[in-house]
């Protein structure tokens, strides 16, 4: 019996993940490394400084920079990326996703943010949405970020559930990975491709329905 949602924020809420590409993009540009959506779909969901060490060996340039000029890489990027979405409001709330939550809500699952990003609880609030979570796993606390499972079995946990009773939400590769190492039922968002090994899967948060998700995981 299925009886908690862990979601996942960028590119499943809302569409940060555009933000995050084309912030990683024009930091790579400056360093001389061309990046694109192909490649970006291995950042997605992988935290800020894997992210950029992954594009700097995709450039040839893994030993090029010191530890302190690669925290600076990284806080430029996260300037740009926090300009952008500074203007964020509840329309930004990909579509379905509201109807979902308020549905999840009233059937009393338990809702918990599975996040790689530092700047989810802020995004969360200007999405007015935060309300309606009962937590957000801290990803700074973890000692491996996704694909490990730890971000899912600790949103499990914080729900007092076993990871069998939850559902997972996803658009990265690597989330649905997590998801699927953490024994939970993993529903992607996005390309066939991409969402391959995701228990279930939607091309756009759009088709998301509680109600087939939770037929889907056998519910
Ligand atoms: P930040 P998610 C992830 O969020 C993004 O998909 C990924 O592109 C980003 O690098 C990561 O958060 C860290 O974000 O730099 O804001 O801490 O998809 O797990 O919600
Ligand atoms: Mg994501």
């Amino acid at each position: 019996m299925i009886k908690g949602l862990i979601f996942d924020l960028d590119g499943v809420i809302t569409d940060t993940a555009e933000y995050h590409y084309l912030a990683w993009k024009s930091l790579a540009e400056k360093i001389g490394i061309e990046i694109d959506r192909e490649f970006n779909e291995q950042l997605k969901g992988i935290s800020r400084m894997e992210s950029l060490e992954l594009i700097l060996e995709r450039g040839g340039k893994a030993d090029a920079y010191t530890d302190a000029e690669k925290e600076e890489l990284a806080t430029q990027k996260n300037e740009e990326y926090k300009e952008s979405i500074k203007e964020i409001t509840p329309k930004d709330i990909l579509p379905g996703i509201s109807e979902l939550l308020k549905e999840a809500k009233e059937q009393k699952l338990g809702l918990v943010l599975a996040s790689a990003s530092k700047n989810g609880p802020a995004i969360m609030e200007r999405l007015e949405i935060m309300d309606l979570f009962d937590g957000i796993v801290d990803p700074a606390s973890l000692k491996a970020g996704k694909p490990d499972p730890e971000i899912f079995v600790r949103g499990a946990e914080m729900l007092g559930l076993s990871t069998r009773e939850c559902v997972g939400l996803e658009d990265a590769e690597a989330g649905i990975q997590a998801i699927n190492g953490a024994d939970m039922f993993s529903v992607g968002v996005g390309s066939e491709e991409a969402m391959r090994e995701a228990d279930y899967a939607v091309a756009d948060t759009a088709d998301l329905n509680l109600q087939t998700i939770l037929e889907k995981a056998g519910s």
